[in-house]
């Protein structure tokens, strides 16, 4: 029975939603066009925009969150008299809507459609050795995929879709990446529709070279970008997934996100002869141990090698024929940095156990030791570096503490066939002073530490954290060479000149395992490629200049901007594929979807005159102008202040009237994301809006709001544990506005935000008291009283409304909307039913309907439809869209507080006249 009253009430909710937004529709309350605009405004413009959603798949209430953010500051300033533009476009570009298409392709070709799938464990038996793809897919099972994870069972990709509804027919028609961008954009606006969002969709559209005006659009900004010298070329190290065959960014990884390439210098420890029995078959080739080092200063000390006796390497044949050994892992990367003939092949010439070249003799370079030994250490690990260490018992706890073991322990050396010579003559040798540590800063503290062996590993890491830092800024050289020179100075000077000498070799490999969305292990890679360079000295400080002067609502986000400003450098904007639009100079390369995505609330501002709302922009343009028209000087025309009238057959008031769009509009009042965009895509926009308008700080970005990620039911949201809300879903169960006012009251900083159900049907509840309340009041309006409103409570309750109105307003206009939804709709309400209980003398008319108009006009960014029909139910002609945020009167603070002391002492007398009447439970039986 609770059930149903429920859903009556959500069902009520929906109806008037429907109605509502038919006749917002109708009456196209959210199109609005600068040039209706430049005669009577005067209060401003308020543009707002967020990021576009990429379009494969429906849109959650994670995005809902986020784009409410938006939507209730467009609300709110809409109320304050400005002209607001909220626009929304469709993402295409990039990689995972290809990469879905062709896989299902794939499915299709080898079995069938509908497909017969083969058992899904034996197929994988099957197929696991064909290809180097499908072996790191092996590699990666039991971790899953995302889009596996998410879509439940199955990992094909047939599965996936078939778990979200479609039938087969329709289906295979997504094998076909355009199908994708039919099928989901429109089904995202309908969703957005459907929350009564005030967009202008006009402005709509998708990107992608499926879209003409969006295209050249995006072939302009890179001409610009280039023009500039903001765009450069050469071979870069860059996070790559092989399987793919490009770049792995942010935006294409399963895990790894922010990581980027660490930088080894790989030393060569020559193999002497004879070669241990296990290499004897390369005789005549030189044979080298590769270790990887992030110390190459410290290489004076070497004392000898290690490897782990227990692990796999590989012997593969290096450009010049020479032998290297290392783990396959290392290999792989090296293999894509150009140490192998071929890109990408590693030709393995042996594999072995490390055991197997225990007490190898090697050559080092700058050590003093002329041979030194392979020696085993046990801690060594699998997934860093080359498996090859060289050490330096100087200079590394780890190294002095496995030596140690070594030297301390018989039985050791016994057991790994390893000769006294081998490691009782190697002692370590002095090669940095460290203040407060001497000259064998590894030693000292490991006896500070008390570290008895290699396996110490809490105490090793402590060690390892305290010389770090000091050694490299304090360290001071005690080496032939470089005495008295510092760490920090020398250490990039040596590492070159072991590389010059042939010694040593860059290496990198990711700071930490990058999966990529295909389920790839990425390696790094060098790469030709086009790269915006934003480690440019000039490009960075504007940038700088323009975070400086931008309202961030919190200092945590302006922090993460200013370290992401920090640290970015060269970021890497060609593909090779997925969708986009090609480099307009060279076009064999589409541009990555980060890059694209950077000035196109620029576009918003001019879209519907060209595209009229077709979102490919294929329809007739408003304008009559054509794509082929924009050409880069029509668009430079538009968009920048001193640009000559171009050549052109579009006539000059068209153009001027883009022009004038995009001046009115611009800049962007506020953009609104989820607060792990901050490092990537924010950035990118403050960068890229510098770029384009050096000399005009008037268009860089005014406000960015960052947000939290949203909770569901204080757990975060995800398709496979099932706690997980599509927007469309969310409208089914809460309706619009019990959606948007759970919304509101999930949270406002950077921390988690969190959408209770429980509470979203608690505000339903709220909602649908007060509508019934307003139509009593309306209703009963003869019998409520009239004459002047001066009694005491009549006071209390003007004054603490006029209070209301001021505090929401401050928590509206610092986006505080948590804030804003309790003083302006939780305590607001809370006034008036003081003041129904405290007026014997029954409410007074104009006040209640005073209250009535302003409570629905100070809820109304939040529960627009809701407000609107009561606006119906007040008789006002117009829509609320179009109606003023209210004049607060006076407010007489010792009145508020003498009727809240009233309150209280009312309170404490009721309690205690409570407890009188009704004593302790004990005695009840005494009483008569
Ligand atoms: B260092 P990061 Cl003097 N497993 O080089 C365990 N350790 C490994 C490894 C592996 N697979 N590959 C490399 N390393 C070591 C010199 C050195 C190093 C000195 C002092 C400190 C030091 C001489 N050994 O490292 O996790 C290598 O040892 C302190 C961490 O990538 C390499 O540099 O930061 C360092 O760890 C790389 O560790």
């Amino acid at each position: 029975m609770a059930e149903r009253k429920g859903t009556a009430k959500v069902d009520f909710l929906k109806k008037i939603e429907k109605e509502i937004q038919q006749k917002w529709d109708t009456e196209k309350v959210f199109e609005i066009n600068a040039s209706d605009l430049e005669k009577q405004i005067n209060k401003g413009k308020y543009f707002a925009t967020f990021p576009y959603p990429y379009m494969n798949g429906r849109l959650h209430l994670g995005h809902t969150f986020s784009l409410s953010k938006c939507e209730f500051a467009v609300g709110y300033q809409r109320l304050k008299g400005k002209s607001c533009l909220f626009p929304f476009g469709l993402h295409c570009t990039g990689m995972p809507i290809k990469a879905c298409a062709d896989k299902l392709k794939r499915e299709i070709e080898l079995y069938g459609c509908p497909p017969d799938f083969p058992d899904e464990e034996e197929e994988e038996e099957e197929i696991s050795i064909k290809t180097e793809d499908i072996i790191i897919k092996d590699k990666a099972k039991g971790k899953k995929s995302k889009a596996v994870a998410k879509a439940g069972s199955s990992k094909y990709q047939w599965g996936i879709m078939k778990s979200l509804g479609l039938s087969d027919e329709e289906i295979e028609k997504f094998s076909e990446a355009e199908h994708w961008l039919d099928y989901f954009p429109p089904l995202a606006i309908q969703d957005l529709k459907r929350i009564g969002l005030k967009v202008d969709w006009r402005r709509s559209f998708i990107t992608t070279d499926v879209n003409p005006y969006y295209d050249s659009f995006v072939r302009w900004q890179f001409l610009t970008l280039r023009e500039r010298n903001k765009i450069k070329f050469g071979k870069r190290y860059t996070i790559y997934s092989p399987k793919d065959g490009q770049p792995c960014m942010d935006h294409d990884r399963q895990t790894g996100e922010g990581v980027g390439p660490q930088e080894y210098t790989l030393m060569k420890l020559k193999v002497l002869e004879p070669y241990p029995s296990k290499l004897s078959g390369l005789k005549g080739k030189n044979i080298f141990l590769v270790a990887a080092t992030l110390r190459p200063e410290t290489m004076f000390g070497q004392t000898n090698c290690w490897v782990r006796p227990d692990m796999k390497y590989i012997g593969f044949e290096t450009a010049n024929g020479d032998i290297f050994i290392c783990t396959q892992r290392a290999a792989r990367n090296m293999s894509y940095q150009g140490f192998t003939k071929d890109n990408g092949v590693v030709p393995v010439v042996k594999e072995l156990m490390g055991e197997e070249i225990l007490g190898a003799s090697l050559s080092a370079p700058l050590t003093s030791y002329k041979v030194i030994y392979v020696l085993p250490m046990l801690t060594i690990k699998e997934d860093k570096g080359t498996g090859v260490v060289t050490s330096v018992p100087s200079d590394s706890p780890d190294d002095i503490a496995a030596l140690r073991d070594l030297k301390k322990k018989q039985a050791l050396r016994t057991k790994y066939g390893i000769r006294d010579d081998m490691v009782l003559p190697f002692e370590p040798v002095p090669v940095i002073e460290i203040p407060g540590f001497g000259n064998l800063s590894a030693a000292t503290i490991c006896d500070e530490l008390k570290i008895q062996s290699q396996n110490d590993r809490e105490k090793l890491a402590e060690a390892k954290e305290k010389l770090y830092l000091k050694g490299f800024y304090e360290g001071v050289m005690l080496v032939d060479g470089f005495k008295g020179q510092k760490v920090q100075d020398v250490k990039k000077t040596i590492q070159k000149k072991m590389i010059d000498n042939g010694d040593a070799f860059i290496y990198m490999e990711p700071e930490k395992q990058v999966m990529s969305r295909s389920s790839d292990e990425c390696v790094v890679a060098l790469c030709d490629q086009w790269y915006l360079d934003y480690g440019d000295e000039n490009w960075k400080k504007q940038t700088s200049q323009c975070l400086k002067n931008m309202e961030t609502f919190c200092e945590e986000t302006r922090r993460n901007f200013e370290a992401s400003l920090g640290w970015l450098q060269e970021h890497a904007c060609s593909r090779t594929y997925g969708l986009g639009t090609r480099l307009p100079w060279d076009e064999q390369w589409l541009i990555e979807s980060l890059s694209d995505s950077t000035i196109y609330m620029a576009f918003y501002t001019v879209a519907h005159l060209l595209q009229g709302g077709n979102l490919r922009g294929q329809a007739e343009s408003p304008l009559g102008i054509s794509a082929q028209q924009m050409t880069k000087e029509v668009w430079d025309y538009i968009f920048f202040k001193d640009a000559p009238f171009p050549k052109t057959q579009i006539p000059k008031e068209k153009l001027d009237q883009l022009k004038q769009e995009f001046e009115f509009w611009y800049p962007v009042d506020l953009r609104v994301s989820g607060k792990d965009l901050i490092p990537n895509h924010l950035s990118y926009y403050l960068y890229n809006h510098v770029a384009m308008w050096p000399e005009q700080s008037d268009k860089w970005p005014t406000a960015v709001r960052a947000n939290g990620h949203l909770l569901l039911n204080s757990e975060k949201m995800s398709k496979s544990t099932g706690n997980f809300l599509t927007l469309t879903q969310a409208v089914d169960k809460f309706s619009a506005d019990g959606m948007r006012l759970a919304l509101a009251d999930a949270g406002d900083t950077v921390e988690d935000a969190n959408f209770v159900e429980a509470m979203a049907d608690a505000g339903i509840l709220r909602l649908y008291t007060w509508v019934e309340w307003v139509k009593e009041m309306v209703a009963n309006w003869d019998s409520l009283r009239s004459g002047p409103a001066s009694t005491f409570n009549d006071k209390v309750f003007a004054s603490e409304m006029n209070a209301g109105i001021i505090k929401t307003d401050q928590n509206y206009e610092k986006m505080m909307f948590k804030e804003a939804l309790k003083t302006g709709f939780f305590e607001f309400q809370a006034a008036k039913d003081k003041y129904r209980e405290l007026a014997i003398e029954g409410m007074h008319r104009d006040l209640v309907f005073r209250f009535i108009e302003v409570q629905t006009l100070l809820l109304a960014p939040f529960c627009p439809h809701l407000c609107e029909h009561i606006w119906t139910l007040l008789g006002k002609p117009d829509s609320i869209m179009n109606a003023s945020w209210p004049v607060a009167g006076p407010v007489d603070e010792a009145l508020i507080r003498s009727s809240q002391y009233l309150m209280e002492v009312a309170h404490d007398l009721r309690l205690r006249l409570k407890n009188y009447m009704v004593p302790a439970k004990g005695k009840v039986k005494f009483i008569p």
